[in-house]
């Protein structure tokens, strides 16, 4: 069967082709611009997603949101990640942290895929660290400052071993379990 990914972020359509292909699923990548609400959970912000879509009469997609939640920020840029990296970026978030004596942060992830007629929600997360400086030139977003081993960030790991322990991978096996069990 086919899903859609509606995303204007080519970078997510490449993981969830990693990840869901292999179970026979092939992967759509629309560009379908929609209502992002401001709203300080990522699930409130699929869930209005996921009915706007609806509205539109599409079926049949995976959208997702996620976020960068930084302790020593008091969770900032959390549910803004997508505006902060647009307008500061990388750069800007590690002069943010330059004087930051804790460096934990938490990648979040919320997936909503509308299937065969049902609606299936699923959240996935990933400790880690802010790395000092950017490194490495794979992923995408803040892949080159957020490191979940304290060693290597997220741009410098294969997307394999990055899937297996991300917040999007693991909302993604969640996803398939969801798949499993009620389709
Ligand atoms: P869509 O909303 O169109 O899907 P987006 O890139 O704006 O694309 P989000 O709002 O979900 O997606 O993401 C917020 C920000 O977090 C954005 O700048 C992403 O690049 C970044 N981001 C999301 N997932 C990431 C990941 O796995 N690694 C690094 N950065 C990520």
């Amino acid at each position: 069967m086919k899903l859609n990914v509606i995303t204007s972020n080519p970078g997510k359509v490449e993981e969830y082709q990693r990840c869901l292909e292999g179970l026979g699923i092939e992967m759509v990548h629309l560009r379908v611009p929609y209502d992002e609400i401001q709203s300080s959970e990522l699930e409130e912000v699929v869930r209005k997603g996921m009915d706007e879509l609806k509205g539109m009469g599409i079926s049949d997609f995976i959208i997702d949101d996620s976020g960068l939640f930084i302790d020593d920020l008091k969770g900032f840029p959390g549910v803004w990640s997508a505006y902060v990296q647009k307008t500061i970026g990388n750069k800007g978030v590690l002069r943010l942290m330059a004087d930051a004596g804790n460096r934990d942060a938490e990648f979040k992830c919320c997936i909503g895929c509308n299937i065969k007629g049902r609606d299936i929600i699923v959240t996935g997360s990933c400790k880690g660290i802010i790395l000092k400086k950017e490194a490495g030139n794979g992923g995408f977003g803040y892949d080159p400052i957020f490191s979940h081993d304290g060693k290597r960030s997220f741009a410098e790991i294969p997307m394999d071993e990055k899937n297996a322990v991300s917040h999007r991978g693991k909302a993604i096996s969640l996803l398939i379990e969801e798949m499993k069990s009620k389709l």
